[in-house]
């Protein structure tokens, strides 16, 4: 039996439209940061047994299906790479052709709100394919292990790794070097801290549509994603908050400019959100540089990011006077090592 814990991520340079459906190849390369594990994570425990009669999953204490063509490409890739475990102490033998026969049992625990739009499956099959990993004594290294998790879900492939992530969206058809690898760890920039506004709702993938329709999202892939991923590499290596936070500004604007180009229009973000945005965009330009980025995903929950903890305290205190907690706008904010719920 192995547990691990694997922290979701948010994008700073978004990723949005798949060349290729089934094994999940991006449009574009993206850029992410990862999160501090206490607030938005998720537990797997992965078992296995001889006394087993299939593979079973629970998320949130509740049995799941295991039977989608992602699950099933994820238990498939890992048990490929499967290796001998031997461990006399405990009397455990297992040979890598045991675990083609061998079925697993599965928990997962989200310590976030599912339906929060907080990009769940990507901790979730990150997590996933690290314990499977670990259990069945894999020796691909994490940005191996990414190629896996990136076929339960594109976003999960940058959840392998802490701090500062780029997934290169690879070349290769058979998705082979469409794989994540860390640009700089959780301690390179250690000023940032992250507020996250968090409204429940349920969010579906327009992914898809947007590809099919969007014509900025073409214009989007070709001709300014690849600047930006530069430029966006540039920032974070120099710890340069002004290019930080007008890149990720930029790019959570131009994503969800695609997602309204795509026909039918797809609006993620709600009028909260749209004020959230004003007030960070104005405080931005009251001050002498700017204070605070902002990137919405798929859902109307603004991911804040302040410069420091000066910052920080400043923008929870605007939070608060303009969404006071007793206000319908907001459900809640997660901040750094604390969350105030309403
Ligand atoms: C991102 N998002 O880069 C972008 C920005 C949402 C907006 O990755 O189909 O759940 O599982 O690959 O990873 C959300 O998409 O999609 C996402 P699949 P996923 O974080």
């Amino acid at each position: 039996m192995v547990t691990a814990q694997t922290p979701t991520n948010i994008a700073v340079i978004k990723y949005w439209g798949k060349r290729d459906e089934t094994l999940i190849l991006p449009v574009n390369d993206s850029i992410s940061l990862t999160l501090d594990p206490s607030h938005l994570c998720t537990t797997t425990t992965v078992a296995v047994s001889s006394a087993f009669h299939q593979d079973r999953m629970w998320l949130n204490a509740k049995e799941i299906s295991l039977s989608g063509g992602r699950f099933q490409s994820c238990l498939r890739e890992i048990r490929a790479r499967a290796c001998d475990v031997e461990d006399e102490n405990k009397g455990i033998k297992i040979t890598k052709e045991d675990w083609a026969k061998l079925h697993l049992h599965i928990a997962s625990y989200n310590n976030f709100p599912t339906a929060a739009g907080l990009a769940s499956s990507a901790a979730g099959f990150a997590c996933l394919a690290y314990a499977l990993g670990k259990l069945m004594n894999v020796k691909e290294d994490e940005s191996q292990l990414s190629a896996i998790a990136r076929q339960g879900s594109g976003s999960a492939c940058r959840s392998l790794f802490g701090g500062f992530v780029k997934w290169i969206m690879g070349k290769e058809d058979n998705g082979s070097d469409s794989l994540a690898v860390q640009l700089a760890d959780e301690k390179h920039w250690d000023d940032l801290v992250i507020v996250i506004a968090v409204k429940e709702t349920s969010s579906t993938s327009g992914m898809c549509e947007s590809v099919e329709t969007s014509l900025l999202l073409q214009h989007r892939a070709k001709e300014i994603v690849p600047k930006r991923i530069l430029q966006m590499e540039e920032a974070i290596k120099n710890r340069d908050f002004a290019s930080f936070s007008q890149l990720t500004c930029a790019d959570s604007n131009q994503f969800h400019a695609v997602c309204l180009d795509t026909s039918p229009p797809i609006f993620y973000m709600n009028d909260t959100s749209h004020r959230i945005i004003s007030i960070a965009e104005k405080w931005n330009r009251s001050e002498e540089a700017p204070q605070v980025a902002y990137t919405f995903d798929a859902g109307p929950n603004a991911v804040l990011i302040a410069r420091n903890r000066k910052a920080a305290t400043s923008l929870i205190q605007r939070l608060l006077y303009y969404f006071p907690p007793n206000s319908d706008d907001l459900s809640s904010y997660i901040i750094g090592d604390k969350s105030i719920a309403k």
